[in-house]
């Protein structure tokens, strides 16, 4: 960086002229449920005029895990429209699918270099994912050495994600320090954003464990964002509560149904601990509170199911809304990627260096 350019950038950041850079991805691998949803992607979109926002479908992810070839290109326009749906605009983010950048991938290559494996077996997420599957593939021990590249190309400050996140954003970070070590001041080294209430959405049919795409097709799991306004409420009627009759915030693990019900519905109302609560001092018992939590759900995801049915009837528009964030993405993506391997010792092509 020249020192007239440090000069510009170190004023526009006293005037508060630059935006934060925000990377985040979700994969399209099954229904979109409402912790992604609560946990992910209503921040995202209630929060992009605020900063310049990258986000991404990330498909090369999803094949970590088996899929059905159709099934996943379908999943993945799928999960476009939703996230256009829910209120993300192409004129204030970003947002393309992952192998649309090539840099993704490449990347991944060139950190897998500098990221000692033992880090990578130490993860949560691939220990309890290979334990339900019979072979377990080298992508899904890699799976957060690629999330790291997917966040440190675009220079992101910000990684908004769900609590189920955590430790991979924490490996991003690591793996930008270390290569910063070896190679020089390179990467931003990022951190993770994550609601407070939100950031954990739980199994309705079982509050100890956190609500996933993967297991949506199990009947009271989750709440799905296509599912029809009955289906939600047989859905949250359904929910595992508790023997007491209490409506009130608690960390008490025996109590984590009722407290999940309240922290959904603190959520898409964006009231207080204290505002819920006292929403709820008249209710005559958990079927009460389940009424009115359903009745919230199916207030917002209505709008959202609606534009997303009209989004999925014009794939010509969807595509080129992706093929326009897919050139966005790449024109940061790929000087960065350049950067690294000239960092590294590459020779890049048409360069004397
Ligand atoms: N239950 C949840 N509560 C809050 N946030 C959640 N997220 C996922 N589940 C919850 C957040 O959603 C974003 C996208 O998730 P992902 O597609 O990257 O995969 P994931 O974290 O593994 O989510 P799933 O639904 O459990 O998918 P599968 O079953 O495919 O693994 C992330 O920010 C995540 O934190």
């Amino acid at each position: 960086m020249t020192t007239e350019i440090k000069i510009q950038q170190a004023r526009a950041d006293m005037s508060g002229e630059t935006r934060r850079r925000v990377f985040s991805g979700i994969q399209p691998s099954g229904d979109v449920q409402l912790g992604n949803y609560l946990g992910a992607i209503k921040g995202w979109a209630d929060r992009q005029a605020e900063k310049e926002n990258f986000f991404c479908i990330v498909d090369l992810h999803a094949l970590t895990t088996p899929q059905d070839p159709d099934e996943l290109r379908h999943q993945t326009r799928s999960l476009a429209a939703m996230l256009f749906a829910a209120g993300l605009d192409p004129d204030k983010s970003t947002i393309f699918i992952q192998s649309h950048v090539t840099a993704h991938a490449e990347g991944c290559w060139l950190l897998n270099c500098v990221t000692p494996v033992g880090w990578l077996e130490r993860m949560t997420q691939f220990k309890e994912k290979a334990d339900n599957q019979e072979r377990v593939s080298t992508g899904l021990l890699d799976y957060p050495v690629l999330m790291a590249g997917d966040i440190i190309l675009y220079d992101a400050h910000e990684v908004p994600v769900g609590e189920d996140q955590r430790q991979h954003v924490e490996l991003a970070r690591d793996i930008a320090q270390r290569f910063n070590r070896i190679y020089g001041d390179t990467f931003v080294v990022p951190e993770a954003v994550i609601p407070e209430i939100g950031g954990r959405v739980m199994g309705l049919n079982d509050p100890s464990v956190k609500m996933s795409k993967s297991f949506s097709h199990i009947r009271g799991h989750a709440v799905r964002l296509l599912d029809e306004p009955d289906e939600i409420d047989r859905s949250i009627k359904r929910a595992v509560t508790d023997n007491e009759n209490e409506i009130r915030f608690s960390d008490d693990p025996e109590r984590a149904g009722v407290n999940n019900l309240l922290g959904i519905y603190k959520v898409i109302t964006d009231k207080t601990e204290a505002e819920v609560e006292s929403d709820f001092a008249d209710a005559r018992g958990y079927g009460d509170l389940k009424k009115r939590v359903a009745e919230v759900v199916i207030e917002a995801l209505t709008p959202i199911r609606e534009r997303y049915n009209r989004l999925m009837g014009d794939v010509e528009e969807l595509d080129r809304l992706l093929e326009r964030g897919a050139d966005q993405a790449r024109a940061v993506a790929d000087p960065k990627l350049d950067e690294v391997k000239h960092r590294m010792g590459l020779i890049l092509p048409g360069r004397k260096g």
